[in-house]
């Protein structure tokens, strides 16, 4: 539990062992990525997506960007959830404008074919992207940032590998749910083990915490929000205790209202990521622990700039006081956010 976890100065551990910490540690889901004018000048240099993930030196320089010119207190590995079933060998490709793109998986075959054995050596470049990226941190004089790994929870990977795709309600994947039980719950078994070995390989590289994106989740009625979002999740976070005692989970249920309570309390995370519609003063009231909270400002308030991201902060702010919070968006930078922006939330934050 996260009273065992060791003290760290780094402000983001230390709230993720549960201590407030005052202004909170700030970052911001996708803080890499195409509203950097460096990340684009990266990203033209290679042919897409997935080698831009696996050459090391340019996913640690990208790693990097986002703290260099905010001096965040966290960078989160450049990588995507959907790195594992390339891996596992489902075709993976990412279109300009679509997002990623997979061969559908919808069988027992299709299952049967997922390559449970060879996938951790294809991630290889990941592992060594995050030994580069501490190296890099403490050469740079940036010893105080943490660095989180990720991998996306088994019911969101599942969404995409049985859709093919991204998609408005994941309606396939919800009925393979209902209509092929047996071969849904060995789909989210075999991807469940995938990512503890996947995650447990990032911390062993040197990943200081790891978060688990749920981006989904709130797709499923209560009764499938139980089995295919809190059970391999409370599997998962518990494998890892195990192997690494001292590594703490956030989770990020995205869209679960209500559920989040139960989420927090049954998967046993360290710290739980609030979408946006989250009211964090109910959610505060609905725990049973002082789990650590992060979240969970409005993108497009980040787009927005001027007075209403000051006042949307101020609000996400004052609502955050004396609890162990960590400041971050409610989901993911949006590729039209003004860097300016971002440099404006900082100071705010910084300034409590
Ligand atoms: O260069 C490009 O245009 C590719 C765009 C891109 C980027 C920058 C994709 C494709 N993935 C990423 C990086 C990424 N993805 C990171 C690391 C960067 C950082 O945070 O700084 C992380 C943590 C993710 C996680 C991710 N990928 C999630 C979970 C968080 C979320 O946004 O909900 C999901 C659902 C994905 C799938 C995915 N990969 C890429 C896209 C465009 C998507 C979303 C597709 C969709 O909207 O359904």
């Amino acid at each position: 539990m996260s009273e065992s976890l060791p003290v760290s100065a780094k402000r983001l551990l230390r709230v993720l062992a549960g201590e407030t910490v005052w202004p909170p540690p700030l970052w911001l889901m996708r803080q890499a990525g195409r509203y950097l004018p460096e990340y684009r000048a990266v990203r033209a240099r290679v042919k897409d997506f997935i080698a831009l993930a696996t050459t090391p030196e340019l996913a640690a320089d990208v790693t990097l960007q986002p703290i260099r010119r905010y001096r965040l207190d966290a960078a989160i590995l450049f990588s995507d959830i959907l790195l594992l079933p390339w891996a596992m060998g489902q075709g993976l490709a990412y279109r300009a404008g679509e997002g990623p793109v997979l061969p559908p998986l919808r069988d027992a075959a299709g299952v049967a074919s997922l390559d449970t054995k060879g996938f951790l050596p294809r991630l290889e470049p990941v592992f060594t992207t995050v030994r580069r990226v501490r190296q890099m941190l403490v050469a740079e004089g940036l010893g105080d940032t943490s660095l989180i790994g990720f991998a996306g929870s088994p019911f969101t990977v599942a969404c995409y590998m049985v859709e093919g795709g991204s998609s408005r309600d994941f309606a396939a994947t919800r009925l393979m749910a209902f209509n092929q039980p047996a071969l849904f719950a060995r789909l989210l078994d075999v991807v469940s083990a995938a990512t503890v070995a996947y995650l447990s390989a990032q911390i062993a590289a040197g990943a200081e915490a790891v978060m688990l994106f749920d981006s989904w989740a709130g797709v499923l009625s209560p009764g499938q929000f139980h089995e295919h979002v809190i059970r391999p999740t409370r599997d998962i976070v518990a494998t890892l205790r195990q192997l690494h005692p001292g590594v703490p989970v956030i989770g990020f249920p995205r869209l679960a209202g209500m559920l989040i309570e139960e989420y927090v309390s049954a998967t046993g995370v360290n710290a739980v990521g609030m979408d946006t519609g989250m009211d964090i003063a109910l959610v505060r009231s609905l725990l049973r622990s002082n789990t650590a909270l992060q979240g969970n400002l409005d993108p497009m308030a980040l787009v927005a700039g001027g007075d209403a991201l000051r006042r949307e902060a101020s609000a996400v702010l004052d609502a955050l006081r004396g609890w162990p919070a960590v400041f971050n968006l409610g989901h993911g930078i949006v590729p039209q956010t003004p860097p300016a922006h971002v440099a404006q939330l900082a100071e705010q934050v910084r300034a409590g």
